[in-house]
């Protein structure tokens, strides 16, 4: 009896520590030294007021670490529930973590909706026709690259223009609610993220230029931007 008691004991001191640990532990986020998709998830911890472990990878050692990774992209995202890819699961499983898809189903729909018209303009117009040859150098130069890059201009207009008629029709003061939600961080990120091609496309449409304005108004994202490090690719 007198035995087994400090062996309970210490089975239960270190049930406390790893609990301990697995609360405190900082969940860790894998991406380049760039904005682009990694940074909306990084503004949605400065958000929640949540320390996040950003590490951010150079060009130079990706080859080495991408085999590591689920589907050999990032972002990847590590927390106590587990591993996670893609960008877009990434945000709704923070989203509903950290209480910003609004309060109701529909809101969450809104949400998603916003994010996929994101989506549409910035991984399907600005990465793939833009950023992958101006950028990245990883495809040739298009034959007539003033065009395409009319092309995805009208495409981000249409898309943004889009957004604008939904959160008219919600009357608040960010796109879905009065506190900015997981849609107008993705927004945001991708509109700062193409404003490298595009140095004018957050202020095209006086809506535009105001939820931008407002977005950065926003302590916590004015903290954000006041501590992150520069964008090494300017995206
Ligand atoms: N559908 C994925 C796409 C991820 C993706 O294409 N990531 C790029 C960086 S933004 C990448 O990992 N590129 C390196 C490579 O493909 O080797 C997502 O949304 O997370």
């Amino acid at each position: 009896m007198n035995q087994t008691f400090p062996e309970k004991l210490s089975c239960y001191s270190v049930t406390l520590y790893l609990k301990h640990l697995i609360m405190t532990q900082r969940d860790k986020h894998l991406y380049f030294d760039v904005r682009a998709r990694g940074e909306a998830i990084r503004m949605l911890y400065a958000l929640a007021g949540k320390e996040l472990d950003d590490q951010r990878i150079g060009f130079a050692d990706w080859p080495s670490l991408k085999p590591s990774t689920p589907l050999g992209k990032v972002p990847v995202l590590t927390t106590e529930d587990g591993v996670l890819c893609q960008s877009n699961v990434i945000a709704r499983y923070l989203g509903r973590k950290f209480g910003l898809i609004g309060s109701t189903q529909w809101d969450e729909t809104l949400n998603d909706l916003v994010m996929e018209t994101v989506k549409e303009f910035y991984e399907s117009g600005v990465i793939a026709k833009i950023f992958l040859w101006k950028i990245f150098k990883g495809v040739p130069e298009p034959e007539d690259p003033e065009k395409v890059l009319e092309e995805v201009r009208q495409s981000i207009n249409k898309h943004v223009n889009y957004i604008q008629s939904i959160a008219e029709g919600r009357g608040k003061k960010f796109i879905l609610c009065d506190q900015i939600q997981l849609g107008d961080v993705w927004l945001y990120a991708a509109l700062e993220s193409s404003r490298v091609i595009y140095p004018d496309i957050m202020t095209t449409t006086p809506w535009v230029k105001e939820f931008t304005a407002k977005f950065e108004a926003d302590e916590r994202i004015k903290k954000h931007m006041a501590e992150r490090p520069p964008s090494a690719a300017g995206i």
